[in-house]
């Protein structure tokens, strides 16, 4: 579907949630409308973290079946596999989004996974292709108008992940504790009717040493990427929505799916974005709202 179609669905949307101004609405209510799908050339995801209470699996899904592309980039930590080992959590949700993955890669969609900390296991099989489903342990994507950038999960960088990687496990296990939290405030609040809004998230922004944690972790990956003389830098891993510059290089983080929900997407002409997907409304209604924001997290390495 064309941009400028998308456009005039989401104009005829408008007066559906409340009238044209000074034109109240009036008679029974109209069906929703069908859901358009949102056309890229390119989305990236990652952090998702299926396997764990903290995956925020419905709202996936559903951006998922509400956006199409030619290439889905899977950044890491799609699967927790540290938290599988530990205690088995699963739900129809999370079918859901492995279905939504396999769909895409059945109608024609690339689909090239790159697997992150926790989903290290599938390491030994970079090279191959499982399911359509290419196995990677980086890739150098090109976008629509010829720049290069490089792709990775981005926990190589971490120094803790790098010196002491039980470290990483204990921090793994408080920030659980942390998403627990986390989801039953957004049960009680999508109870009241309010929009998903993240605790941990918001916590964590306000702590000062994640934000420092978060710069030193986009500057280290920067610095790495100058010698491979590409134009930037595309990775996920510590949960923080990005695009900006450093130096010569473009860094580019997709965030989460465990507290922001945001994916970064490529359009027909190579301009790159953050989407948001806050489900305004319980996850039963599938009405898409999309909102270019920068996320907001910030983290202890995930
Ligand atoms: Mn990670």
């Amino acid at each position: 579907m064309a941009v400028r179609d998308l456009d005039v669905l989401s104009f005829l949307r408008l007066p559906r949630s409340g009238g044209f101004p000074g034109f109240p609405r009036s008679g029974p209510p109209t069906p929703r409308p069908i859901t358009p799908i949102r056309q890229h050339r390119t989305i990236f995801i990652s952090d998702v973290h299926l396997g764990t209470r903290g995956c925020k699996a419905e709202m996936l899904a559903e951006f998922l079946a509400c956006n199409a592309c030619e290439t889905l980039y899977l950044v890491g930590d799609i699967v927790d596999g540290w938290q599988l080992k530990r205690r088995w959590f699963w739900s129809e949700a999370q079918t859901q989004v492995v279905q939504e993955i396999l769909k895409k890669a059945d109608s024609g969609t690339k689909v090239i996974y790159i697997p992150g900390n926790h989903d290290e296991f599938l390491r030994p099989y970079c090279g191959r292709t499982l399911a359509g489903i290419e196995i990677r342990h980086d890739a150098i994507h090109e976008t629509a108008d010829g720049r290069k950038i490089w792709v990775l999960h981005g926990d190589r960088f971490d120094a803790v992940m790098a010196c002491a990687k039980w470290l990483a496990h204990v921090g793994d296990w408080a920030y659980s504790l942390a998403l627990a939290l986390n989801d039953r405030l957004h049960m009680l609040r999508r109870r009241m009717g309010l929009p998903y809004w993240s605790l941990s998230a918001y916590l964590k922004h306000a702590v000062k040493n994640a934000v420092e944690y978060v710069s030193r972790f986009e500057e280290v990956v920067a610095r790495a990427t100058v010698p491979l003389g590409v134009d930037g830098v595309m990775c996920g891993h510590i949960h923080h929505a990005e695009i900006r510059r450093i130096g010569t290089i473009l860094y580019l983080n997709d965030g989460d799916w465990v507290e922001s929900c945001t994916a970064l997407v490529e359009d027909g002409r190579g301009h790159l974005e953050i989407l948001r997907w806050a489900s305004s409304t319980p996850a039963s209604d599938t009405a898409c709202t999309v909102a270019g924001t920068k996320g907001e997290a910030a983290l202890i390495p995930a």
